[in-house]
């Protein structure tokens, strides 16, 4: 009896421990967080994968011949009794050192810092909340930023699933890429002030909220925290989109306690419902990303069917999806597909978007490629897997004016010309120069970035075209150039033009017309000591070659 009754006490203790922490962390109800197994089965045709999609259970990654799911304990069992073959299993790693990822709070007030930082051209709004009754944020980022221009629109959001923590980073890069070199990069500026970017950091707060035990461990959650009201939790938001909703059982699953599962009806989450209405109410929206991950895929609709061009999609949308796929692809290394070529689904966000809005719409599965680390790598990885798809995601600003100029169908593919009319080819230089430069283009220059040596150094907005460049702090060869850009985003590079620095006392003029925004003045922290040298630098205003030379191009 004794050890019995031992045993039960000491059982009994575990779990009223487990229960008082969970309770404080989480709102009750739950019990001894699941254990999850990540599980690779036998998969080496479309028909095996379908038949592994058919158990409802989420897909994080497909390979030639396996096809990898996270599973719980009673999904494992299940595995095994219905005689799939299980390549390998492994209980789920949890990251004790994930301090760089963003709480929903620290979230909030980054972005809040954000629009404080950059007024100009930041704004926030909330679109909805959760089933909880937290906000979904989102972040405007173009010129003017308080009036809803003419300008092509495109929606970027992260963090449909819960457990998909990377993609809120993935968001506040963006964020911080459009923001920050406002300004200072020609590329940036033109497309915050040619575009209205919508960024929506996390979508299913209570989702990213509840998968945090808060001491380093996570609990593998997916959904959203509906409370089916029969003991489960949860709807897939991935699967309650209204286009095709429940189209069949493989796409989507009807049962409750399903990682897909669907919800009772389409658009039954508030979630789903205030992506829904944002889409409806930006008339202007035309090009949008949804982020998840993981795989390092690039993916188009549709997920409901097999075909590639089915009748509510056009032949020649189908190509510019291709051709955007594989252009961003190009960019960031991620592989580009139709989404059912993976595994099909239905309910999806990029189907309804498409499918009713006519958004050209893409999924962007972010690292890793295959299934370690899977949903939880280490925080260290943040920077280069965020900043990794900054091009790819301007890209798709870019030709938001009109996508199917990728093709070859109208809209505006032709770019600027440009020259630099000073200093000229061969000049020695010194002290601050005004450079001027020509531009035009049959609809009309945006903006002219100048650079040196591949550095941009200044920007105009309007004819004339000019930029001050001080230039004392750099003697030797330099090579000058412009780049101008347009409505479309097309970009039109100058020929360089060579030049020779040497030092000489500044001679104190020119004071730079009208540029974008002014540079920030970066003051020097190691001022020059009272010495016989020459007296430079004697400006503060050597803004972007000192302080930050653009990471990538
Ligand atoms: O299954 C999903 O909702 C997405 N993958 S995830 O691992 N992040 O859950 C993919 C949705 C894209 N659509 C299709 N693959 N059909
Ligand atoms: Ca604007
Ligand atoms: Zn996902």
């Amino acid at each position: 009896m004794m050890p019995h009754t031992r045993r039960l006490a000491g059982w009994l203790l575990l779990s009223a421990l487990l229960g008082l922490s969970l309770a404080a962390g989480a709102r009750g109800q739950e019990q001894e967080p699941e254990r999850f197994y990540t599980v690779q089965i036998s998969a080496v045709t479309r028909q095996q994968r379908t038949a592994i999609a058919r158990l409802g259970l989420a897909i994080d990654a497909v390979s030639p011949d396996a096809v990898t799911v996270t599973v719980s304990q009673g999904e494992l069992e299940r595995l095994r009794r219905e005689g799939f073959r299980l390549l390998s299993v492994q209980p789920l790693q949890f990251p004790i050192d994930d301090q760089d990822y963003h709480t929903y709070a620290e979230m909030v007030a980054e972005i809040t810092q954000a629009a404080a930082d950059h007024p100009e051209i930041v704004q926030l709004a909330v679109v909805g909340r959760s089933i909880e009754g937290r906000n979904i944020y989102a972040v405007k980022i173009s010129d003017n930023v308080a009036s809803d221009e003419a300008e092509p629109e495109v929606l970027l959001f992260a963090l449909t699933h819960a457990r998909e923590h990377l993609t809120v980073e993935q968001a506040l890069d963006l964020i911080a890429y459009f923001t920050d070199n406002y300004g200072r990069r020609g590329d940036v500026t033109n497309l915050v002030n040619e575009r209205e970017i919508w960024i929506l950091p996390n979508v299913n707060p209570d989702g990213d909220e509840y998968d945090r035990l808060g001491n380093g461990w996570y609990r593998n959650w997916r959904k959203n925290r509906r409370n089916n009201g029969d003991g489960t939790w949860g709807v897939d938001l991935n699967r309650n989109y209204g286009y095709r909703w429940g189209y069949d059982n493989v796409g989507s699953s009807p049962y409750t306690s399903s990682q897909t599962y669907r919800g009772p009806a389409p658009f039954s989450e508030p979630e789903t419902q205030a992506i829904r209405d944002f889409a409806l109410a930006h008339p202007d929206l035309v090009a949008s990303i949804s982020f998840h991950t993981y795989g390092e895929l690039i993916l188009w609709p549709y997920g409901y069917t097999y075909a590639d061009v089915p009748a509510d999609m056009t032949a020649e949308d189908h190509a510019v999806f291709v051709e955007m796929g594989r252009r961003m692809a190009a960019l960031n290394g991620y592989t580009a597909m139709q989404a059912s070529d993976l595994y099909p689904t239905n309910g999806d966000s990029d189907d309804w978007l498409y499918g009713q809005r006519g958004i050209f719409a893409f999924t962007f599965e972010l690292y890793p490629p295959t299934t370690s680390p899977d949903f939880y790598p280490d925080d260290d990885v943040i920077p280069a897997q965020t900043s990794r798809n900054r091009q790819a995601v301007s890209a798709l600003i870019g030709v938001a004016d009109n996508p199917h100029k990728v093709i070859g169908l109208g809209g505006d593919n032709t770019p600027p010309t440009a020259m630099l009319l000073s200093p000229a080819a061969g000049a020695t230089i010194s002290g601050e120069v005004l450079l001027q430069a020509m531009a035009e283009d049959d609809v009309g220059v945006t903006l002219v970035e100048f650079q040196a040596d591949g550095v941009p150094i200044g920007l105009d907005t309007s004819a004339p075209y000019t930029a001050a460049w001080g230039i004392e702090a750099m003697p030797g060869p330099h090579v000058l150039a412009v780049r101008a850009y347009d409505h479309g985003h097309n970009i039109g590079l100058s020929a360089p033009v060579a030049v020779t620095v040497v030092i000489s006392e500044p001679t104190p003029t020119a004071t730079p017309t009208a540029t974008v925004t002014p540079s920030p003045t970066a003051t020097p922290t190691a001022t020059p000591t009272a010495t016989a040298t020459p007296v430079w630098p004697r400006r503060l205003f050597l803004p972007l070659l000192v302080t930050s030379p653009p990471a990538d191009t």
